[in-house]
C-alpha cells in the first residue's frame, strides 16, 4: 500500500510539473485528489485495515494528498505569474476597441426578469451568504436529509453556507411578504462541485415563486414555456419529467432540448440531447406552514431555473467555465460587445 502511494505522488508531480495551464491543473486535481480518486478510493477502505495498518496508511495518505494539493497551488502561482511577467503593460497608451459591456448572464438575467415583470412577478434578492435554516431546513431538507448530498455546500466559519440555490428566496419572501405572493429572484449560486462544460462552481439561478388560491399545474407550466419563448425567440422543444425535490409536490424537470447540438448529443448535454434548465413543482404546503402560510387556503408553484445555462444555450456556448474566465475576448466571440 504505502508503495502504492508513493507511486501515486511520484506520478502526480511529475504530471503536475509537465502542466502547461491552469485547465490541466485543475483536471489533475480532480484525478488525483478527487471524489473518485485513487486516494480517496484508498481512505474510504481504510475502516478494512488494521489498527497499526490505519495509523501508517492513514497519516502517509494524508500527507500526499497536502503535498499535492501543494504543488498544484504553487504551479497556478508559477504559470499566472509568468503570464503577467511576459505582458508588458502600458497604463498611458490609449484605450483602442475595449468598451466593455454586460455578461450573457446578466443580459439573460435582465430579460428573464423583464418577461416575468410583464406577468406581474416583482423582482428580489437575498443574501448570497445565507443561514443553514433557510437554505436547508425551511425547505423541507432536515439536517440529515440525503437531499443535501446533491448540493454540496461551502460553510463559512460563522455555520453559514454560500446558498446553494436561490431557493431561500422563497423563505425569506413568504416571511416578508406573506400569501398572495408572485416573486422572482435572480441570483448567484454556489456549489462544491466537480467542474466540466455545464458545471461551475459559481453559478446563477433565477427563482420563482407564486402563492395564491386555486393555482395549477397548468399555471405553472404556462409561466415556463413563456419565459422559454421570449428567451429564446422561438418555441423551443421541452419535455417535462418527475423531478425529486424536498420543497415541491409534485416536482419536475423541465428540460430543452440542447440548442447547442440541436438534439444530437455533446459534451454540454452529455450526449443526451437535453439540457436540464427548469426544475419546478407545486410548493409542498410543508413549506408553506414553516414560513407562516396557511397551507388549507392557499397553494403555489416555484421554480428554478439554471440561469447561465440558459444564457449558454442562447449564445452557444461550449464551455461553462469559458464564463467565468475573466476573459473579455469571449463576448466578441458571442457577438456580444
Ligand atoms: C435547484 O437548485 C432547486 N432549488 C430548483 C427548484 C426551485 C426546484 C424551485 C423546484 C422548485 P437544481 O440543483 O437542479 O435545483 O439546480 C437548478 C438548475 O441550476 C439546474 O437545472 C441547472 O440549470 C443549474 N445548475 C445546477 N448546478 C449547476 C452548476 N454546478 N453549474 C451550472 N448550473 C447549475
Amino acid at each position: 500500500m504505502e508503495e502504492k502511494l508513493n507511486k501515486i505522488l511520484e506520478d502526480g508531480k511529475k504530471e503536475i510539473s509537465n502542466s502547461k495551464d491552469e485547465q490541466a491543473l485543475l483536471k489533475l486535481k480532480s484525478i488525483y485528489i478527487g471524489k473518485d480518486s485513487e486516494i480517496t478510493k484508498i481512505m474510504k477502505n481504510m475502516k478494512e485495515l488494521s489498527i497499526e495498518e490505519k495509523k501508517i496508511v492513514g497519516s502517509l495518505t494524508n500527507k500526499i494528498k497536502n503535498e499535492l494539493e501543494k504543488c498544484i497551488k504553487a504551479k497556478i502561482g508559477e504559470l499566472s505569474s509568468n503570464v503577467i511577467s511576459k505582458k508588458t503593460f502600458d497604463h498611458t497608451l490609449p484605450v483602442t476597441d475595449s468598451k466593455g459591456s454586460l455578461s450573457p448572464v446578466t443580459i439573460v438575467a435582465n430579460e428573464v426578469a423583464d418577461v416575468l415583470k410583464k406577468m406581474g412577478f416583482i423582482i428580489v434578492s437575498g443574501p448570497e451568504m445565507e443561514d443553514e435554516y433557510r437554505n436547508f431546513e425551511a425547505l423541507n431538507v432536515s439536517k440529515d436529509h440525503p437531499a443535501r448530498d446533491m448540493q454540496d455546500t461551502y460553510w463559512t466559519d460563522e455555520a453559514k453556507v454560500l446558498r446553494t440555490h436561490t431557493s431561500p428566496v422563497q423563505v425569506r419572501s413568504m416571511e416578508k411578504y406573506g400569501a398572495p405572493l408572485r416573486i422572482a429572484a435572480p441570483g448567484r449560486c454556489f456549489r462544491n462541485e466537480d467542474l466540466d462544460a455545464s458545471h461551475e462552481n459559481t453559478f446563477f439561478q433565477v427563482e420563482g415563486m407564486v402563492i395564491d388560491k386555486e393555482v395549477s399545474i397548468s399555471n405553472l407550466i404556462y409561466v415556463m414555456k413563456n419565459i422559454l419563448k421570449e428567451i429564446y425567440k422561438s418555441d423551443v422543444e421541452v419535455r417535462l419529467r418527475p423531478g425529486f425535490f424536498p420543497f415541491v409536490e409534485p416536482g419536475f424537470e423541465l428540460d430543452i432540448k440542447c440548442l447547442i447540438c440541436n438534439g444530437n448529443g455533446c459534451s454540454r448535454c452529455k450526449n443526451s440531447g437535453w439540457i436540464e434548465l427548469c426544475p419546478c413543482g407545486m410548493i409542498h404546503p410543508e413549506v408553506l406552514r414553516m414560513s407562516g402560510i396557511d397551507n388549507t387556503v392557499y397553494s403555489g408553484f416555484a421554480f428554478g431555473i439554471g440561469l447561465t445555462r440558459m444564457a449558454m444555450m442562447k449564445y452557444k456556448i461550449n464551455d461553462i467555465r469559458m464564463l467565468n474566465s475573466g476573459d473579455i475576448r469571449s463576448l466578441k466571440q458571442f457577438g456580444i460587445e
